[in-house]
């Protein structure tokens, strides 16, 4: 659309805002209120096509996905708006005319971190691709207060800070207190039968309950005037805290109200692939998917009239357990709200509800302990009773007298709601994240379910948008992309950057590409002087690891692997080396005391090494600070190897790994989640792959682990660096600092299985596979060539490409076409 007004217009309402919000000229204003005044004008922009896309789906009628998740990773929102709305050039312009610099104001916007990691960055990408594409699609979830902590590295520790994002103000949401929807929690069910219709009704009771109210947020589609919502809930007490309740007697309710309200939506949970079982999770849950469901359903019946065709017009898409509940409450409310019966209203509900999984890490695996489930949701807790009681009746008929099959897929069990097989039982479709991902939920996780619903699986590889990964993050390659190929349509067809082939052996080329990655690792070089204080040298290879931190990714084998090379530095001076900038960014959760020891030993392994002239500063080792979407979107530009380490069959897919394939980072890890397919597009010669594959690694699992010592006692240089941890070399002569850490690598004092994660037996494979990296790094032509042919390769891992996947395959979607 570029920009809808001119540019006179648009500098007059950047001023007009300035002075209506802050009574200030702009030259007065402070970059905070630069950034608002920019914002507002640019929302208003927005709005056009926001009412314009609203009409056309009043108009068409669609199939909706409603695409419902505990988290959405969005990042900043303003510069991707302008560049989606194709006006970033012209709005740079308009602000340098009027002297403000567009990337000083965008640096003001705090990052939307409503999420942790890949599972909500990934939810925040398919909301792209889907209002690129055309698709009529609602993102559904929580407006946390706070949402991921901030992240401080003090004394080399980390420490967090809250996230309140939300402190001046955000210019783009839209307050729409008209659909509130009433929540309840707890109480009793009261049975009543209705004489006149014959039907046996279900009353809850003594219940709280709170009022939720939707946040609108604008998603831009790409070019194509459609702007698509998310919508997330805040919650605000029924009965308002006045004097009033005192005289009713109803002071205690109203505080009650007050407090449930204020806590259920105080933050976001910083656990990623760890389920710890809190109440207040779960009230989350049912918060915003009541919420959500009951809007959902509002909306259709506003222009339908038979709910019992629900499916045709919305589809649930549930991204992992989190929201599982909804297949519950959807049966709830077409069963109390519409009197539905349990025949129909099953049918509505297993055509409407889809289930993605993304991870197979048993500690990661919703189970609800029944007293605390059944307390909170009592008529949801019935209904599922229901559910599994017929389901067993099911396996029953399909295995008669199987008690297995019934201990392994029945929904209650040992006390506990079961969200992964409620999903499975309640859904049409259950996809994986990649195909390795895939096969590994068909062969074993979920064997039983394949067995007995193949119908129901399928394989969505997961993608992430080229609109903020190159476009947004680095707009030196985007511009050189688009002169090579000769055209901006990767920008919505990520394929043609195959079109880059045909320069891979084209020398002015490869320096052209590598000139521009040297730029973008100068702009991260300044980032890290300027954040970390650390001096690093673009001509170093920028070798990275950022994502978060879980013993499964293996930050710990990078780390000790820098130790290993810089005794090798230490004892062999006169070896040639080609100098690294090894670079970490990785948040532990708080309360995950092993991922934060491995975060100090990471910041001490740099202390020490920064620190040792005698090297000569072949190796630097830098931790960046609060890792989050804006500062990755200068990461994956800038960096030389994208490391894909994890243990081989827990890593659900990656996305990170997509990320750096695009900004021209070959891959250096193991055969694990999509890291598999990049190494299919791109060929494994432009790849480093090391380690043991995911049949290894579980083939060791079935049979108890494997002994490390083998390894310890064998080979002398890993021994060295596994003594490190616990002769005082990084930790000023503490021996115990990381006694822990060494301990779960040996076993010693320790109640895990020794090195779960299989980092001393994988270390060898890895130290070579690091040895060809630099080989390989050394050969300049060589280099650029594999660099620039990850770049051209990557076109399979838009997300554009999975979400025309999910939209045919999973949602049956069809595309509107909104007019400006
Ligand atoms: C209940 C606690 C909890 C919290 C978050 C359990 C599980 C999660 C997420 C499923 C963790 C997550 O983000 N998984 C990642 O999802 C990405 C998108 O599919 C994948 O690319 C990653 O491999 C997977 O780890």
């Amino acid at each position: 659309m570029s920009l809808k007004i001119s540019k006179t217009e648009f500098k007059k309402d950047v001023m007009d805002n300035c002075r209506r919000l802050f009574r200030k000229e702009l030259d007065e204003a402070t970059p905070q209120e630069q950034y608002q005044s920019v914002s507002y004008a640019v929302k208003d922009m927005i709005v056009e096509n926001w009412i314009a896309t609203q009409k056309q789906l009043t108009k068409d009628d669609p199939k909706i996905v409603y695409y419902m998740s505990m988290e959405f990773l969005m990042g900043r929102a303003l510069g991707n708006n302008l560049i989606n709305m194709t006006a970033y050039e012209d709005v740079k312009e308009a602000l340098d005319e009027l002297g403000i610099d567009l990337n000083f104001v965008e640096d003001q916007e705090p990052d939307p971190a409503l999420g942790n990691g890949g599972l909500g960055r990934l939810a925040a990408c398919f909301l792209d691709s889907l209002a690129s594409l055309g698709y009529a699609a609602y993102g559904c979830g929580i407006r946390y207060r706070y949402g991921m902590f901030k992240q401080k590295i003090e004394n080399g520790y980390q420490v967090e800070k809250p996230d309140n994002w939300l402190k001046y103000g955000n210019p783009f949401e839209l307050r729409r207190p008209e659909y509130a929807k009433e929540i309840r929690f707890g109480g009793n069910i009261r049975v009543e039968y209705d004489d006149e219709t014959g039907k046996t009704l279900f009353k809850q009771e003594n219940y709280e309950s709170v009022l939720a109210v939707p946040y609108d947020y604008p998603i831009v589609g790409y070019d194509n005037n459609q702007v698509n919502t998310l919508r997330i809930w805040d919650a605000e007490p029924i009965v308002d805290f006045q004097l009033d309740s005192f005289d009713k007697g109803d002071y205690h309710k109203a505080v009650e109200q007050q407090n449930l309200a204020k806590t259920i939506v105080e933050v976001l949970y910083p656990n990623d692939n760890h389920y710890a079982g809190k109440e207040l999770r779960l009230k989350q849950q049912y918060f915003f998917v009541s919420a959500s469901l009951q809007a959902a359903v509002d909306k259709y019946m506003r222009n339908h009239d038979d709910i019992r065709k629900l499916y045709e017009k919305a589809t649930f898409q549930m991204n992992d357990t989190h929201p599982t509940v909804a297949v519950a409450e959807l049966m709830r409310i077409l069963l109390d709200d519409y009197q539905l019966e349990w025949q129909e209203a099953w049918d509505v509900t297993t055509k409407a509800c889809a289930y993605t999984n993304h991870t197979i890490m048993a500690e990661a695996l919703e189970k609800w302990p029944i007293d605390l489930f059944s307390r909170l949701l009592p008529r949801v807790y019935q209904i599922i009773q229901e559910i599994d009681r017929r389901f067993i009746i099911q396996v029953e008929e399909m295995y008669p007298g199987n008690e297995d099959k019934k201990r392994t897929m029945g929904i209650l069990r040992d006390g506990q709601v079961r969200m992964a097989n409620l999903a499975i039982v309640a859904g049409y479709s259950v996809n994986g994240v990649a195909r390795l991902h895939t096969e590994i939920l068909k062969k074993r996780e979920l064997k039983d379910f394949y067995e007995m619903m193949p119908e129901k699986f399928n394989n969505k590889t997961n993608g992430i948008t080229q609109r903020r990964f190159l476009m947004h993050g680095n707009p030196l390659l985007a511009s050189w992309v688009t002169e090579k190929i000769g055209t901006k349509a990767w920008a919505t067809d990520l394929s043609l950057m195959s079109g880059l082939k045909k320069y891979v052996d084209d020398p002015k080329a490869q320096q052209e590409f590598m000139d521009i990655k040297y730029k973008n690792k100068e702009r991260l070089a300044k980032y890290i002087l300027e954040h970390n204080g650390i001096e690093v040298d673009p001509r170093s290879i920028f070798d990275v690891q950022v994502k978060r931190l879980h013993e499964y990714k293996r930050q710990l084998l990078n780390i000790m692997h820098v130790m290993y090379l810089y005794n090798k530095i230490k004892e062999h001076p006169e070896l040639s080396f080609y100098p690294r900038t090894f670079i970490f960014g990785a948040k532990a959760s708080a309360g995950y005391i092993r991922a934060k020891e491995i975060i100090k030993l990471i910041n001490s392994v740099a202390d020490v090494i920064n620190n040792d002239r005698s090297i000569n500063g072949k190796i630097k080792v830098v931790f960046i600070e609060d890792y989050r979407v804006s500062n990755a979107e200068w990461i994956f530009a800038a960096a030389d190897v994208s490391e894909q380490i994890s243990t081989a069959s827990k890593e659900a897919s990656g996305t990170g790994n997509m990320k750096f394939m695009l900004n021209g980072a070959p891959t250096l890890g193991t055969m694990d989640g999509a890291n598999v397919e990049i190494v299919e597009e791109v060929g494994s010669e432009n790849a480093f792959i090391f380690g043991m594959s995911s049949d290894e690694v579980m083939n060791y699992e079935k049979n108890g682990g494997y002994n490390p010592y083998e390894i310890y006692n064998n080979d002398a240089d890993i021994r060295r660096v596994v003594d490190q941890l616990v002769d005082g070399t990084y930790a000023d002569g503490d021996t115990e600092r990381y006694r822990d850490l060494y301990n779960s690598l040996l076993n010693t004092n320790c109640s895990d299985r020794a090195d779960m994660y299989f980092i001393l037996k994988d270390f060898r494979s890895y130290a070579e596979a690091q040895e060809r990296v630099e080989a390989a790094y050394k050969d300049r032509e060589g280099w650029a060539r594999m660099a620039l042919l990850n770049t051209a390769c990557c076109g399979k891992f838009s997300s554009d490409r999975t979400i025309e996947e999910y939209a045919k395959e999973i949602w049956h979607l069809h595309k509107i076409k909104v007019e400006a």
